[in-house]
């Protein structure tokens, strides 16, 4: 890069110099610099990332999140004004809660009202004008800043996007007033990669060593695994260590596997009778590893708690004892954990006799897994079942399934790391169609599917989705579980008042979603490959056709009817 440039174009070859293929974006009148400065660029023969048009912004964050997940690379997403960084607010939630990086940007309203290029042209300008826009987004987020001169673009992206990408990781946020964006940006730095390394934290020696000594002298270990292992070397390392030392894990409401679910080691996703029985409880990167209001641990049961942030220590409440701590990302942690733990002495007859109980254990939950999801085989049919078929439909192929209120990970039998991505704890629906659209953009390669409840498909903004999805051919399959109703708000509502008015009411009030649209048609309007399976029995074939049209290049959505849960 030689020459000056529009700031508003010059942001997009520095995010393009950081590692950032695509800019999630949904424009507005804070645009102008932006669009004009992109062309500008793009005359000028730079490496830019590619603009992605998205109509809804809850959409464009969740698409960099689910980007992210599947290839480990942040994205950028540029919003317009407070207004759409407030309908992106959500996804933010969602990607500070799962400490997804991304670097987020919003413009600015002019702040001059006359003279100054750039300065308000139309009332939005004094309509769109906030005391504090920042707060919007200030408690999920890392960092957050203004703009405030052209040449500061590249440094501030650097500090921007090291600080995305420290441990533990997370999105950013910078605001671009609409008068700077106009100004010229020199061209100094801005093809540069970052001059600023993340921090990638590790937990300290003597903290690790006490904890080997812990799991190698347990009796009765548990893991409790809810956000996988870090990585596919850490997925790798922490099957191996489960076997080495016949350590049970639990997914206990996980967002991602740490083990495939076929192995001996893995015992389904309820932990309670486990934990009430265990000496040594490793809590591998869970937000809330038990219920504990239900939950009553030994006296004597040492916990260990290791992630990237083990404390979660931006969530207010969360007391879960923590003996030892151990600081760093979940691979790293796993790898030294396993040094430390092979160099002491074992009892290998416990390990084995370990081994037995735990694998006869793993065993008997997937048998009853198994059983209960083909007993869902009906008209309407269970979650379960459709989990296990897709789970037979993907079995062998580079696969990853999204889950929003949709298949179950047990039934789904799934055994690579990057196969399964649930909602965030913070549980801002309408994440997964989306976040599965940005991992098949990113990776097309990969077999992809949204499966999500209706309700959850209603949140995505279906129509700007696959209107996106046509446009930039992506080619992912959605599975809508359609059980008509808000499911999880009815049953939680039937689980605190379990002899209530509600629960003797034909229709609980604030839940129905009849008459159920055809989804089927949402999808159509953006020409995807379509159906509707009532019938359990006539879903294995429908899921192979479904991904015949995506391997053919074709969106595809099923709208399935799932029998509601009493
Ligand atoms: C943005 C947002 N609004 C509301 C909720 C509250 N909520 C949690 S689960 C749920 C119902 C989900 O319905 P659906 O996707 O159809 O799944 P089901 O429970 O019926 O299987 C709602 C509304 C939420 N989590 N996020
Ligand atoms: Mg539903």
């Amino acid at each position: 890069m030689k020459s000056a440039i529009t700031a508003g174009g010059a942001i997009f070859g520095k995010l393009k110099a950081l590692g950032i293929d695509y800019v999630f974006a949904n424009s507005g009148t804070d645009f102008p610099p932006v669009i004009e400065g992109l062309v500008e660029a793009r005359r000028q023969g730079l490496d830019l990332p590619i603009p992605v048009t998205v109509p809804h912004e809850h959409a464009a964050v969740s698409m960099a999140h689910g980007a992210w997940q599947v290839t480990g690379r942040p994205q950028a997403v540029l919003l317009h004004t407070n207004v759409g960084l407030s309908n992106g607010a959500t996804g933010l939630i969602n990607a500070w809660c799962d400490q997804v990086p991304m670097i987020v940007m919003s413009g600015r309203t002019p702040v001059t009202e006359h003279t100054r290029f750039g300065a308000r042209t139309v009332p939005i300008g004094w309509g769109q004008e906030m005391f504090d826009q920042e707060a919007l987004i200030r408690e999920t987020t890392k960092w957050h800043y203004e703009l405030r001169f052209p040449e500061q673009i590249s440094d501030l992206l650097d500090r921007a996007w090291a600080i995305a990408n420290s441990t533990p990781k997370g999105p950013v946020y910078l605001s671009l007033p609409r008068e700077v964006l106009c100004e010229p940006c020199p061209p100094e730095g801005l093809d540069r990669p970052s001059r600023i390394a993340p921090v990638v934290t590790a937990p300290e020696p003597a903290a690790v060593q006490r904890a080997a000594e812990a799991l190698v002298g347990a009796e009765r270990p548990l893991i409790l695994s809810q956000r996988g292992a870090g990585s596919a070397e850490g997925f790798a390392a922490l099957a191996q260590l489960c076997d080495d030392f016949a350590l049970p894990l639990s997914h206990y409401w996980s967002n991602q596997i740490a083990l495939p679910i076929a192995h001996p080691m893995q015992v389904g996703s309820d932990p309670a009778p486990w934990l009430a029985e265990a000496d040594v409880v490793l809590v591998l990167d869970a937000l809330a590893p038990w219920f504990p209001d239900k939950v009553t641990l030994r006296d004597d049961v040492t916990v260990i708690q290791a992630g990237p942030d083990p404390l979660f220590s931006r969530t207010p409440v969360r007391m879960f004892p923590a003996a030892i701590t151990l600081s760093g990302p979940v691979d790293g942690t796993v790898a030294a954990l396993g040094a430390a733990m092979r160099a002491l002495p074992l009892d290998a007859a416990r390990v084995e006799a370990r081994r037995t109980v735990v694998a006869q254990a793993s065993d008997a939950a997937r048998t009853a897994v198994r059983a209960q999801a083909e007993a869902g085989r009906g008209a309407p049919m269970s979650k379960e079942w459709v989990a296990l078929c897709l789970g037979e439909v993907v079995k062998g192929r580079k696969a990853t399934v999204f889950h929003e209120l949709g298949c179950p990970l047990q039934p789904l039998m799934l055994d690579q790391p990057d196969s399964y991505f649930q909602e965030p704890h913070s549980g801002g629906l309408g994440w997964g169609l989306p976040a599965a659209m940005g991992a098949k953009l990113a990776d097309p390669e990969r077999l992809v599917f949204a499966t999500i409840g209706d309700g959850s498909y209603m949140f995505a903004n279906p129509t700007a989705c696959h209107q996106v999805a046509e446009a930039q051919g992506i080619a992912v399959v959605t599975l809508v579980l359609n059980n008509e109703e808000w499911g999880a708000v009815r049953q939680s509502v039937e689980g605190l008042y379990p002899d209530g008015h509600a629960r003797a009411t034909n229709e609980v009030p604030l839940t129905s979603l009849r008459p159920s649209p055809d989804f089927a048609l949402t999808a159509a309007a953006s020409r995807a490959w379509t159906k509707t399976v009532t019938d359990g029995a006539d879903l294995p074939a429908a899921l192979e056709r479904a991904v015949e049209a995506a391997d053919a290049g074709r969106q595809a959505l099923l709208n399935i009817a799932i029998a509601r849960v009493t």
